[in-house]
């Protein structure tokens, strides 16, 4: 386990924070008026045995805070994890595009909070559906803050936000009995979608393994829209935000993902926040891709459609700077539940763009805090206020916590001598970027947001053999779960315009038949438009494959923080165990040692070893990896203990590297991998399954190999075992 850091302390957001943290260590307990209580445990009575009286002003304090302790969870992204952290730009490089002093002053530490969240689930859902992941920052900058709430996918499902609530509606459990939980196989769904050809993008990610992340600390991240820097000349270039993790990007497979969300349901949540407590900081560099303004009608597709993405083999991707989570918020409802994004908190050198998406979300943010935070002074709340003071004359409102003093709530004013008085923009006050805008009042949608096919067919056409078969699985599992077979029907006559092997493959997953539409497929417009405005353009595009969408193309190699189960009973050989475990603990990896039982066991050398979980409470999907000990004892404990060899089975099954040291071959051999495969497990059947010996060195090095590649999906070519 890596050494215990110290958080940082001193930085300008956790010394404003500092000012209202609460800790009663030491202190008697007291009402909200600081009256001390004396008793905390008993009623006031009108006898030992009595009615308990109206008068009982403690008790109806505590009481009645404990009625209001919930607020509204968001209406989506509601279940989510963040923490604290700094981000550092490298160098003075983004100054010919931007005036933002985050992002050009490599000097300076911008303390920020990230919260992930899923999409569609409750507050209190598990954290590995099948879904979107939100990848929210807020930057608490010397100009202010700046919220970049983007996405674990670049692209989004819809292309104007009045469609939002109906997506969203369609997503969510159904109205009339309010199921399924987190989860998008289901009727509504999948019906939005067939009607929908826009969504096409953003599904073929939604099936795809980037929906089922290993760790939140192991995605990508996007600001999806196209945005704007300005530099001090005023002049504008288009920018798109990436977040690329140092530890690369990983997923789990289907069938792990919905074993962890029975084993553990806040698998992510704890994955965080103890990678951060360990000292293990999760790290991600931002990259930018900057397209001048003059080029901006120079791609096959729209710059402002946030259906779209710019291939990295087309624009590259900077890497600009780097940001480091590094402390856990001291409580989780203050800070992670209470932070309030939105898109529309700019620095001077950053700006929107006409994206009709981004459009509508400038609305909504504010708006959806007004019910779920109470009011309009959420931004007085620690979590959301910036490090920079706020003047202006916005005044009350319920919960105003500010004391604003003075004669004046009004500009222009002569009492206050003008004060608080409007910043030039040489004095770091913000103007909005002047675009010119020469146009009839419509509600249209440009005809050249009507490529639908060409971006989901580029996405599919770079993934890697594992990762499509993955996608075909996962659209036979959701549309499998709808039961109404004109929607399937639909959804595979749009994947014939994707790719017609992926359709076949679909439709014969489903027991259909890939038909030609007969009607228009897209019914989203309105209603006295012509339908073929709105129908499907061809485009031929550029690129056929964007390597840089593919995971197999992320960073491997390091298995810093992850997580090694060591399966071990009475007997373990000592050596076995702790020469694997000195070498896997020194490059990063985390070892849990699981037995039969809780407790202690005795290895051979007559020494406790602690358990760190019994099988009864533990399982493989909660690992990326395991080992075996030698020691005769131990292993013939554990051939008799069923759940091992079903813990042996499953690793494999999900394409986990495995090794078992001398006669623990013994063990594997009793398991369904020997059975399955049907070969002589003496020979190793790929790089993952390691049957050798702990006395030969490159044994542990080999191991060690295993667990930096994450999964050998090549075995899933042979088939599946059953577990
Ligand atoms: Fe959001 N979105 N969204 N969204 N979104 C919310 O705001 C909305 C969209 C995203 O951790 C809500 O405070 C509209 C795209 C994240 O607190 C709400 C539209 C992207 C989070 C809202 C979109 C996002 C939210 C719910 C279409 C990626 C969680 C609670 C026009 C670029 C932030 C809240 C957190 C949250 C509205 C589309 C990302 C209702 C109307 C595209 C990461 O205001």
């Amino acid at each position: 386990m890596t050494k215990k850091q110290e958080p940082q302390k001193g930085n300008s957001k956790t010394d404003d924070l500092n000012q209202n943290t609460e800790n009663g260590r030491g202190h008697a307990m007291t009402t909200n008026q600081g009256l001390k209580i004396n008793d905390d445990t008993n009623s006031l009575k009108a006898g030992e045995r009595g009615a308990t009286l109206l008068e009982d002003f403690i008790l109806r304090e505590k009481i009645t805070h404990f009625d209001h302790e919930r607020i509204p969870e968001r209406i989506v992204h509601a279940r989510g994890s963040g923490a604290h952290g700094v981000f550092k730009v490298y160098d003075d490089s983004l100054k010919k595009y931007t005036k933002a002093a985050f992002l050009t002053d490599p000097s300076r530490e911008t303390p920020l909070f990230t919260r992930f969240s899923t999409v569609a689930g409750f507050r209190g859902s598990a954290d590995v559906p099948r879904d979107v992941r939100g990848f929210a920052v807020k930057f608490y900058t010397e100009e202010g803050n700046y919220d970049l709430v983007g996405n674990n996918m670049p692209v989004f499902f819809i292309q104007d936000a009045i469609k939002f609530p109906d997506l969203i509606h369609a997503v969510k459990p159904e109205p009339h009995n309010e199921i399924p939980q987190a989860a998008s196989a289901h009727n509504t769904f999948w019906d939005f979608v067939s009607l929908s050809p826009e969504t096409m993008h953003n599904i073929m990610w939604l099936m795809s393994d980037r929906a089922i992340p290993r760790s939140l600390r192991m995605m990508e991240g996007f600001g999806i829209h196209t945005f704007r820097l300005i530099n001090e000349e005023g002049k504008s270039h288009f920018v798109k935000f990436h977040w690329k993790p140092l530890l690369g990007t990983h997923s789990v497979v289907w069938d792990e993902a919905l074993k962890i969300n029975g084993q553990d349901p806040d698998f992510h949540r704890r994955d965080l926040f103890e990678a951060i407590e360990s000292g293990a900081f999760p790290e991600w560099e931002l990259g930018v891709q900057i397209v001048p303004e003059e080029d901006e009608h120079n791609f096959d597709f729209d710059l402002l459609d946030p259906t779209k993405l710019i291939p990295e083999e087309i624009v590259p991707v900077q890497k600009v700077g780097k940001m480091t989570l590094n402390r856990n918020p001291q409580n989780f409802f203050a800070e992670t539940e209470q932070i309030a994004f939105h898109p529309g908190h700019l620095v001077p050198g950053i700006d929107f763009t006409n994206d009709p998406l981004l459009q509508g979300r400038l609305f909504s943010y504010t708006d959806t805090q007004l019910s779920r935070l109470g009011g309009p002074n959420f931004h007085e709340i620690p979590i959301n206020r910036p490090i920079t003071p706020i003047h202006n004359n916005q005044r009350d409102g319920i919960a105003r916590m500010e004391i604003n003093t003075g004669k004046t709530s009004y500009h222009p004013n002569s009492i206050s001598q003008g004060d608080p008085r409007q910043a030039k923009v040489s004095e770091g006050g913000f103007a909005s970027y002047q675009e010119r805008v020469d146009a009839n009042k419509v509600r249209a949608r440009s005809k050249s947001f009507m490529d639908f096919f060409s971006q989901p067919k580029l996405f599919y056409n770079s993934l890697s053999e594992p990762e499509q078969s993955h996608v075909v699985e996962a659209f036979c599992f959701e549309l499998g779960k709808v039961d109404m077979p004109e929607i399937r029907q639909r959804v595979v006559n749009l994947l014939s315009k994707v790719d017609g092997a992926l359709a076949k493959k679909v439709a014969d997953g489903l027991g259909l038949a890939v038909k030609k539409p007969e009607e228009p497929i897209n019914h989203q417009f309105g209603a006295d438009a012509n339908p073929q405005d709105y129908q499907p353009v061809k485009v031929t595009p550029t690129l056929k494959e964007s390597p840089a969408l593919s995971m197999v193309n992320t960073i491997k190699g390091s298995i810093k923080t992850r997580q090694i189960a060591f399966l071990a009973a009475d007997g373990v050989d000592s050596k076995s165990l702790s020469i694997m475990k000195d070498a896997l603990e020194s490059e990063g990896a985390v070892v849990k040692i699981i037995a039969p039982r809780s407790g202690f066991i005795k290895d051979s050398s007559g020494n406790e070893v602690k358990v760190d979980h019994s099988i009864l409470t533990f399982s493989s999907v909660l690992v990326d990896a395991i080992y075996v000990p030698s020691g005769e004892k131990s292993i013939n404990t554990l051939k008799q203990t069923p759940k091992v060899i079903h813990f042996l089975d499953e690793a494999f099954l999900h394409c986990k590297a495995i090794a078992a040291d001398d006669e623990a071959s013994e063990l594997v051999k009793i398991t369904y991998i020997a059975k399955y495969l049907n070969k002589n497990l003496e020979k190793q059947i790929d790089n993952g399954l390691l049957l050798g010996s702990i006395s030969d060195k490159n044994f542990s090095e080999n191991f060690i190999k295993a667990v930096g590649n994450h999964r050998f999906f090549e075995r899933e070519k042979e088939g599946k075992i059953p577990a």
